[in-house]
């Protein structure tokens, strides 16, 4: 029989210095949607994340587990392409050939490049607009968090098994935010790069085109990273933060069992 467990979002944030609104800098955010009995496991999980960070040892950390009020969304996990590239130059290229075949222009895409790059203490997305390239939310330091979101840890692994791809807790995440982000509408595309000094690889991600990793988007060492979304400024920018933030959303693959 079906149980109607109740589901929560699980979200954490950690920073060094204090906390992020007295000037701390972020180390560390995760979030991810647990049933009751898989609480602890969640916890768990961002404790860790948080405390054995590349970006250094925090000492604020902040936790937060809501009940889930919403239906929880799904869809299924974007198709995933990968380009292998020389240096970051040439993954910063390819990004912006990427960008250009999700329809935005050159001024825009360069716009967007600027505003991440002056911002990447931001630990949030930043939303741009796709026609004007302008920044769109008034967010600030915290940007938009993407949150309620997951992939079942034994879907993820089929799915990987199936693509042959290493299980790798951030291709996880960030494809599960990409998919969440892309089944929006007003989305025209994202870019991402980690902040995690020794992760390089970023990516490229659109309904029209899917996942499209860059093996090398920032020299290793370097610590800044950050996300921009594109999105068509004729819809509601409040609606679709809601949608990011408060809408729980669940990656659904099947049928992919080796
Ligand atoms: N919502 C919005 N923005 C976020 C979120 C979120 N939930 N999580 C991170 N960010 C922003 C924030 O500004 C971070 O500084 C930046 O993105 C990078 O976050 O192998 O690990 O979690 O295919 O460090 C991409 C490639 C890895 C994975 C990206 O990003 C792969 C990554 P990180
Ligand atoms: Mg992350
Ligand atoms: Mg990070
Ligand atoms: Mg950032």
């Amino acid at each position: 029989m079906l149980k109607m467990e109740k589901l929560y979002s699980v979200r954490m944030r950690a920073a060094v210095g204090g906390a992020h609104e007295k000037g701390g800098k972020h180390i560390s955010g995760g979030e991810n949607l647990a049933y009751e009995t898989e609480l602890q496991e969640k916890a768990d999980h961002l404790i860790k994340k948080a405390f054995l960070h590349q970006r250094g040892k925090p000492d604020f950390f902040n936790l937060v587990i809501e009940n889930v009020k919403e239906p929880v969304c799904c869809s299924e996990p974007l198709l995933v392409s990968t380009y292998n590239v020389k240096d970051a130059k040439d993954g910063r290229i390819t990004a912006e050939y990427l960008l250009q075949q999700c329809g935005l222009t050159n001024a825009v895409i360069n716009k967007a490049f600027n505003i991440l790059v002056s911002n990447f203490h931001v630990r949030g997305a930043i939303l741009v607009d796709a026609q004007t390239g302008q920044r769109l939310d008034n967010r600030e330091d915290q940007g938009v968090r993407v949150s309620q979101l997951d992939w079942r840890q034994n879907d993820f692994k089929n799915w990987c098994k199936f693509h042959e791809l290493h299980e790798n807790f951030r291709l996880k995440e960030a494809l599960t935010l990409a998919a969440k982000v892309c089944r929006h509408s007003a989305t025209i595309a994202e870019l991402c790069w980690s902040d995690d000094p020794n992760y390089i690889t970023g990516y490229v991600a659109s309904p029209k085109r899917g996942y499209e990793r860059i093996t090398k988007m920032k020299e290793k060492g370097d610590e800044q990273g950050g996300r921009v979304l594109f999105i068509d400024p004729v819809q509601d920018v409040d609606a679709y933060v809601y949608y990011l933030e408060k809408k729980p959303f669940m990656i659904r693959n099947g049928g992919e069992e080796k």
